[in-house]
């Protein structure tokens, strides 16, 4: 695939878009058919098989991808939803998680009571903007004692505060909704007997930074998409096939060749880092790498 130019004109266009940017969560209900969700839990159910009551367990992208869900999820409604939100969508999160009985939210339960935000500071992007994304798919039925995602439309910035008013997302086996990553959210405990079991992906512009798609399940599975006879773009790109230069990696075209004049600087100073920086430094980036490539 080749250079995109970055613009919001389809953006523009898709009726939800306005609704996402002000409050950040938009219901897309049932985007997924019941049969389709039985055939999906058909599936997955011998993965998840035993462990406790309690226990929070995952199947993998790789796992999705060979048990054909992955490329079920993108259907061209699915695919159309996300390009009309940003043009450029790369994935940073497809798993399927279960979340068992608890009397705690299963992430940052330390702060809070749950809530947090997955991203805070975004130099030089709106928080309103739809330029962090996740959708979620329930793939059971969630009641409202059942572990429900909870978020606050509109709290792109600013503090928790009590008294704000939230939404609580129930639904059937197959409920779909997107929602902003800035927005103040949090996993409800699960009091319910039953486990709740969610598909999660997540993505963001190509061009910012994602160690997730550098990480192995992602470009393993990239090749193993790139090596299929049914050459397909858009589950290359989504898997950062345009990612690959380094982690900020920018596919914007240029906008044409620059006429100006300038002057330019000339060399008074050199870069000196002390022994103590750049151990640090050194430090730093093994720990990164141990992150990306270790066990
Ligand atoms: O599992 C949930 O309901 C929410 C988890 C969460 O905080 C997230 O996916 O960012
Ligand atoms: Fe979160």
């Amino acid at each position: 695939m080749g250079a995109k130019k970055i613009s919001n004109d389809n953006c523009e266009q898709a009726g939800f878009i306005t609704k996402l940017k002000s409050e950040g969560l938009i219901n897309f209900g049932q985007f997924f058919s019941k049969e389709t969700v039985k055939r999906w839990n058909d599936l997955l159910d011998p993965l998840f098989a035993g462990g406790s009551d309690e226990e929070k367990s995952y199947v993998k992208i790789d796992k999705l991808h060979s048990l054909g869900i992955f490329n079920e999820f993108f259907n061209p409604a699915m695919r159309s939803m996300m390009n009309s939100i940003m043009p450029d969508p790369v994935l940073l999160c497809f798993h399927v998680y279960e979340t068992g009985h608890s009397e705690k939210p299963h992430v940052f339960s330390e702060s809070f009571d749950g809530w947090h935000r997955d991203v805070n500071d975004l130099p030089g992007l709106s928080c309103q903007d739809p330029n962090f994304i996740s959708i979620f798919v329930h793939l059971t039925d969630v009641e409202y004692e059942g572990g429900a995602f909870e978020t606050i439309p509109g709290s792109f910035e600013g503090p928790l505060a009590s008294e704000q008013e939230s939404v609580r997302v129930t639904g059937e086996a197959g409920t779909t909704y997107i929602w902003n990553r800035c927005l103040l959210h949090k996993a409800n405990p699960n009091k319910s007997q039953r486990k709740r079991r969610m598909l999660k992906i997540s993505f963001q512009h190509n061009y910012l930074q994602n160690e997730h798609i550098i990480s192995k399940p992602f470009e393993d599975l990239l090749s193993v998409v790139k090596a299929s006879d049914n050459k397909d773009a858009f589950l290359e790109f989504i898997l950062g096939s345009e990612h690959r230069f380094s982690p900020r990696a920018c596919t914007i075209d240029p906008y044409q060749d620059f006429t100006g004049s300038y002057t330019p600087f000339k060399a008074n100073s050199s870069v000196k880092i002390g022994l103590f920086n750049f151990v640090k430094g050194v430090l730093f980036y093994m720990r990164k790498a141990r992150k990306m490539f270790g066990p």
